[in-house]
């Protein structure tokens, strides 16, 4: 016995030794860096842990910011908190052979929440503005040694091209309120692809809030962000006439021919409390999908509609996640609580319901079970797999997945150059064939 543990032991210490090291936090090197600029005025709010507070350089000259850090601690990563408006930024990474600074990438082109790993012996980065403008504006920057980074860093993938699920909504936020644990469900327990649409951002913070709330939602492939202005209205007509008919049915046609999601999930046709907005995105969804409208190449095979009457489901939303163990076992809408506390800008609020039943009386923006706007009740308004089988609550249902299991099976194409829709065609994809459609 003596013996063979003796013999083990080199084994064991091996696996302790790399369990040690793969368990090991990342230093956070960002209070011994050096921060320098040729425009050092807001260098300070580069690290004051405020995003509503940003460093700016001068407008109309050539910008840059230095960052060093000690002779013995290199950088093995950073995460950078970009303005929404902030153009594209070189990066370069200082050659310590050559004694110059050599173009590494550019950064900020894509994902507003950046994380970026840097070559190895990394001690001193330079960003370099690149518009004429000379734009270079961070909220906040952290700098990394080698380890395990903390939760709070956001690695996002490419948004995906082959959803299962797609979750449309006017707004963030929305997709809480009104859908419940459905993105913590479907992200984190049943681990298949999400991708989530928003048609309005309004404004920057909200943007920062969108992307922590889907990170906490368990969403790792980047949102799609449709770019339309925000506006307040209480009819689909309104809504129409403000965001335009044709440019709506264009934008979401674009988006499912490039997220080609399985199923769709969207809003109510009487915008939950009357939102123009949401109506329009149910509008948009039942005309395409459900009416054929507007020669869309990918037709989803399912469409659920929030609060729609026919061919009902009924989602549970507190069953306990047990797949993804990094929410302790919390349930879908208590995981989908705490992304919508992400929202800070929204929380408090309330809206007198326009239309149905409950006209007249006042929505809270909270996420609950139940309530005026049940976030567990949707109809069933397109199959082309179909009706549900009765008693099983999944929007999956009858759908084979690209779990996130055969993630090496899914090949995310290379991530576009800005936050919004990709601009390149993609190829064209047969139409569904229809065994079932289920009319309004
Ligand atoms: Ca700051």
């Amino acid at each position: 016995m003596y013996r063979l543990f003796a013999l083990l032991l080199p084994v064991l210490l091996l696996l302790f030794l790399c369990v040690s090291a793969s368990a090991a936090p990342a230093e956070d090197l960002t209070p011994l860096c050096t921060f320098t600029s040729n425009s050092p005025t807001y260098l300070a709010r580069l690290t004051d842990g405020k995003i509503d507070r940003h460093f700016q350089t001068v407008s109309y000259q050539e910008n840059y910011l230095e960052v060093t850090a000690p002779d013995s601690k290199p950088i093995d990563s950073m995460y950078i908190i970009w303005t929404k408006d902030s153009g594209k930024v070189l990066l370069e990474v200082f050659d310590e052979k050559d004694g110059r600074y050599r173009t590494y990438r550019t950064v900020n082109a894509v994902y507003l929440h950046e994380y970026i790993p840097l070559p190895e012996n990394t001690h001193r980065i330079r960003f370099s503005s690149t518009d004429k403008l000379g734009t270079l504006a961070i909220r906040e920057i952290s700098l990394y040694g080698p380890g395990d980074l903390p939760s709070s860093v956001q690695m996002w993938q490419p948004s995906c091209r082959e959803a299962d699920l797609l979750v449309l909504v006017a707004h963030p936020d929305d997709e809480y309120l009104f859908f419940g644990g459905t993105i913590p469900w479907y992200a984190r327990e049943v681990g298949c692809h999400v991708a989530v649409a928003y048609m309005t951002l309004q404004n920057d913070t909200r943007a920062h809030e969108l992307l922590n709330g889907l990170w906490t939602a368990g969403v790792r492939e980047y949102p799609y962000l449709l770019g339309f202005d925000d506006k307040l209205s209480f009819s689909l007509s309104s809504q129409y006439r403000f965001w335009g008919k044709e440019e709506t049915l264009q934008a979401v046609i674009k988006l499912f021919e490039t997220a080609q999601p399985k199923v769709v999930v969207t809003q109510g046709v009487e915008g939950e409390y009357g939102h123009g907005g949401h109506q329009v995105v149910a509008d948009l969804c039942l005309r395409i999908i459900r009416d054929g409208e507007g020669d869309s190449t990918f037709r989803p095979h399912k469409l659920y509609v929030h609060m729609l009457d026919e061919h009902p489901v009924h989602m549970n939303w507190n069953v306990p996640i047990t797949s993804d163990k990094s929410v302790h076992g919390k349930t879908s809408l208590e995981v989908a609580q705490d992304a919508f506390l992400c929202h800070q800008s929204q929380q408090g609020f309330s809206q007198e319901i326009q239309y149905g039943p409950y006209r007249g009386q006042r929505y809270k923006f909270e996420v609950v079970e139940g309530g005026l706007m049940d976030n567990a009740f949707f109809g069933l308004a397109y199959s082309d797999v179909g009706p549900d089988d009765s008693g099983v609550s999944d929007f999956l249902q009858h759908i084979d997945t690209l779990t996130s299991g055969d993630v090496a099976a899914f090949s995310p194409v290379e991530a576009s150059e800005s936050t919004a829709l990709p601009t390149e065609e993609p190829a064209p994809t047969p139409k569904s064939r229809i065994t079932l459609t289920i009319h309004k």
